[in-house]
């Protein structure tokens, strides 16, 4: 599988024309309180004594995708359940078990938004700029998070959706969201992703896409190199953002004419 950069060989300035966004830990905070407490009943349920905290998944979150992350505290703490005939099979479905239960969390309402993510959504596309998804989740997973948080407007909003298994290297290989930018034949330069995570950074920017950060509880910490600018939510009017490293914030929100501005100053360092 191609884990190659998608950068263009030779650059020039271009208008910000789509904005490529994460999901999990950057349109909602899905998993301390989603994605690992489905991890653990479906350990639960199927007779396995595993149990992740909150301290252990942040470090697990560093083997992206929910079967790799299976596959890599199996290998450390039950080596021979991965040396079983039937071992795929097992990690398949104890990870679509996951899945149906991650599901029923986010459809009893338990996770919402981030602070920010609807306003500068609609301000997008409203403005005509074009909107995609990169994330590492699987398809299922997201369509339940899309339809919980925008409803029926969840076919039109975004027009590329890149997710799970598309591309076999995960982040932070730079594969899906070359994988999005061949599907909207849009070059990186025209471009910006919304992150939340290193690998997630790294992917991006490997990518050749000026990326901004917006941390959450797991990724405070990180050292976001390469990011245009790191905050801590994109703000609302009323509870401003927090700007935390790289290119200052201007206003109180993150919004389009911010997102312009960042662009334009990341794309002309790139063209020089
Ligand atoms: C998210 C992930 C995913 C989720 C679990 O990364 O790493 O693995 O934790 O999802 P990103 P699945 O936000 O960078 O896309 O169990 O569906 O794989
Ligand atoms: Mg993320």
């Amino acid at each position: 599988m191609n884990s190659r950069p998608c950068r263009e060989p030779r650059r020039q300035a271009v208008n910000l024309q789509a904005v490529i966004f994460d999901v999990d830990g950057t349109l909602a905070d899905t998993e301390r309180d989603g994605h690992r407490l489905a991890f653990n009943r479906a350990f639960a349920q199927s007779g396995l004594d595993w149990e992740w905290s909150v301290v252990t998944y942040g470090e697990l979150l560093a083997v992206t995708g929910g079967k790799e992350r299976i596959r890599f505290f199996a290998a450390q703490h039950a080596p021979q359940l991965l040396q079983r005939p039937d071992s795929e099979a097992w990690l398949l479905a104890l990870h679509q078990l996951k899945s149906e239960i991650y599901a029923q969390l986010v459809r009893a309402g338990g996770i919402a938004l981030r602070p920010g993510v609807a306003r500068l959504l609609g301000e997008l596309r409203s403005a005509g700029i074009r909107l995609a998804i990169a994330t590492t989740t699987t398809p299922s997973s997201l369509q339940e998070l899309l339809l919980s948080s925008f409803g029926a407007q969840t076919e039109s909003l975004f027009e590329v959706i890149g997710a799970g298994d598309v591309v076999a290297a995960k982040k932070p290989a730079p594969d899906i969201y070359c994988w999005v930018l061949r599907q909207m034949q849009l070059p990186p330069q025209a471009c910006l992703a919304v992150e939340d995570s290193l690998p997630g950074v790294q992917a991006a920017t490997a990518a050749g896409l000026p990326t901004l950060i917006t941390v959450n509880p797991y990724s405070v910490d990180g050292n976001f190199v390469g990011a245009l600018s790191v905050v801590a939510d994109l703000g609302e009017p009323g509870a401003p953002a927090r700007h935390l490293a790289g290119a200052p914030l201007a206003g109180e929100c993150v919004d389009l004419a911010q997102l312009r501005l960042w662009h334009r100053q990341a794309v002309s360092g790139m063209a020089r």
